[in-house]
C-alpha cells in the first residue's frame, strides 16, 4: 500500500477512549525495544510519526495511527522491561489484555521478534497466548539488516521452531531500517482487512 495519509488519533489507556471509526485494526505486539514503532514508521513511510527510542519503554499508551481512511495501527507498550514497577506492569498487562481480547476491529496481531536472536520466553507467551485467543497473528522477524543474507533463512528457521508456529501463520522477514520486507508485510495486512 501506498501511504500518503496518516493521522495520529488517540492514545488510550481504557475502552471508552479507542476511536469509534470502526476501521480494521492491526496491533504491534513485540518485546521492548524490538522496534514496533520503528515498523508502523516504516510501513508508512515516516520517519518518526511513532516515537521511538534506544530506551526501551517508550510507548506506554495504545497508540492508533489512522491510515488512508482504511485502517489502523495499533502501538502498544513492548512487553519484558525490567525497570517499571511491578504494579504498572500489571496496570498494562490489563490493559493491553483487554484491548488484545475485548476489540472486535482488531483483525490481526503484528508480532514483532528479533531476526538476530532465538525468541524470548516472553515471545513464546506472547504467541501462545494469541493462539489461544484464536487472534490471527503476523509474526515479523526485524533487524534483518544486522545479519548477513546468507544466514537469513536459518535464522529464519530458528524463530519458526522455537516459536512453534502454527503452519498457517506468515513470517515476514523485516527491515525498518533498509525497507527489507514492507510489500510481503502489506501484503499480509492487506490480506487480513
Ligand atoms: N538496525 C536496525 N535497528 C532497528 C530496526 N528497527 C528498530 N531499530 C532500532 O531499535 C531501537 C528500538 O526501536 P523502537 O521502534 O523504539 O522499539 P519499540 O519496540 O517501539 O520499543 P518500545 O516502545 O520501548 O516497546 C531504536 O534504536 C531503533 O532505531 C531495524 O530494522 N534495524
Ligand atoms: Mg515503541
Amino acid at each position: 500500500m501506498k501511504v500518503n495519509q496518516v493521522e495520529m488519533i488517540m492514545s488510550a489507556v481504557k475502552p471508552e477512549q479507542y476511536p469509534d471509526d470502526g476501521f480494521p485494526e492491526f496491533a504491534l505486539a513485540g518485546r521492548s525495544n524490538v522496534g514496533k514503532s520503528s515498523f508502523i514508521n516504516k510501513m508508512i513511510g515516516r520517519k518518526s510519526l511513532a516515537r521511538t527510542s534506544s530506551k526501551p519503554g517508550k510507548t506506554q499508551t495504545l497508540n492508533f495511527y489512522k491510515i488512508e481512511e482504511k485502517l489502523f495501527f495499533v502501538d502498544v507498550p513492548g512487553y519484558g522491561y525490567a525497570k517499571v514497577s511491578k504494579s504498572e506492569r500489571e496496570a498494562w498487562g490489563k490493559m493491553i489484555e483487554r484491548y488484545l481480547t475485548g476489540r472486535e476491529q482488531l483483525r490481526a496481531v503484528v508480532l514483532i521478534v528479533d531476526l538476530r536472536h532465538p525468541p524470548t520466553v516472553d515471545d513464546c507467551l506472547m504467541y501462545d497466548f494469541l493462539g489461544h485467543y484464536h487472534i490471527p497473528t503476523i509474526v515479523i522477524a526485524t533487524k534483518a539488516d544486522k545479519i548477513p543474507k546468507g544466514k537469513w533463512e536459518k535464522h529464519k528457521k530458528i524463530v519458526r521452531n522455537e516459536l512453534n508456529m502454527r503452519p498457517g501463520d506468515p513470517l515476514v522477514l523485516f527491515s525498518s531500517e533498509k525497507g527489507i520486507g514492507m510489500d510481503e508485510a502489506w501484503r499480509e495486512i492487506e490480506n487480513r482487512m
